[in-house]
């Protein structure tokens, strides 16, 4: 950091403290808590005050978080909307108090890009045709038809919206059939309460696509609980590439994970800085990623950080 503050309250380098205030969508998975645990420590390298709230997956509470940052009148606010829309008139009230917002992971379809600086996070079309792709390269030898059912994030999200899309964009052929699909929320509770009922009203299912690796690992409860093998009676595709996630598609229950990185705090710190110097930034900052076999996994898993 710029070393401590003077009588004056400002930084070292002379310049304000930087508080930002920072409306998480929840604890949901372990995708959010490795983001959470990102935007923390690199806040605190950055030397940037984090005010910090969870919204436990409610509209209503980032809401009420991102009115009392503007209240407490922070430097910045940043946030990850838990769903696409009805964000306009609390970004309006930011704008009003000249109070920068910056959007990270999941974004707003606000038409008025003017309500936020920019949006960081992964594109997650391109995560769903990645999804959609290997299952295609998977089959492309057989006629018959494959049954998929599909467990969704939370409904009205981008990361559902958008990998839901990416994925129908890339499995066009006939020969697939998404017999089944319906929202986990993102959770391994509700992903393994959802496929146990998949489960009992599909006596063929193939291909699981999960939107996430905790509903993936709830799923893969309910597969065996349902006496089938999950990587080989059910072959299993999902997103994020977390810990519990690898370790799954490692030991073979899982067939294939999309990364989706969470690791954006240090890109967030780095963003807010040059906002509050007014240096001109990317109206969109797209994440690195890539995705995993389970010969990868198996590579992969002893240097990954989450
Ligand atoms: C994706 C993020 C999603 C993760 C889920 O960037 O918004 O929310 O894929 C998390 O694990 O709950």
């Amino acid at each position: 950091g710029s070393g401590g503050t003077d009588s004056a309250g400002t930084s070292g380098s002379g310049d304000k403290k930087i508080v930002m205030g920072f409306a998480q969508v929840g604890a949901e998975s372990g995708w959010r808590t490795a983001n959470t645990k990102s935007i923390q420590e690199s806040a605190k390298e950055a030397g940037i005050e984090l005010k910090f709230s969870d919204a436990q997956q409610k509209q209503e509470n980032q809401i009420k978080a991102i009115r009392s940052y503007i209240q407490q009148k922070v430097s910045v606010i940043a946030f990850s909307p838990v769903v696409e829309s009805g964000w306009d008139t609390i970004l309006k009230e930011a704008k009003n108090a000249k109070i920068p917002v910056i959007l990270t992971d999941r974004a707003v379809d606000s038409p008025d890009k003017s309500l936020y600086k920019t949006f960081l996070g992964s594109d997650f079309v391109e995560e769903g045709k990645k999804a959609g792709q290997w299952l295609v390269d998977q089959y492309k030898d057989s006629k018959d038809p494959v049954n998929i059912v599909q467990l969704e994030g939370t409904t009205g999200s981008a990361p559902a919206n958008d990998r839901k899309a990416g994925f129908e964009q890339v499995v066009t052929d006939p020969k697939f059939k998404v017999i089944a699909s319906q929202t986990g929320d993102f959770t391994r509770a509700k992903g393994k309460e959802v496929m146990e009922a998949f489960l009992k009203a599909n006596p063929k299912i193939d291909v699981l696509y999960a939107h996430n690796d905790d509903m993936a690992l709830g799923a893969i409860e309910a597969i065996e609980g349902a006496g089938k093998v999950p990587g080989k009676d059910i072959k299993i595709i999902s997103v994020d590439a977390v810990h519990d996630g690898m370790q799954a598609l490692a030991d073979g229950k899982i067939n294939y994970i999309v990364e989706c990185s969470p690791l954006l705090g240090p890109q967030l710190m780095d963003l807010t800085k040059k906002v509050l110097a007014g240096e001109e930034v990317p109206a969109r900052v797209v994440t690195e990623e890539t995705a995993f076999t389970q010969e990868q996994a198996k590579q992969a898993l002893p240097e990954r950080k989450y």
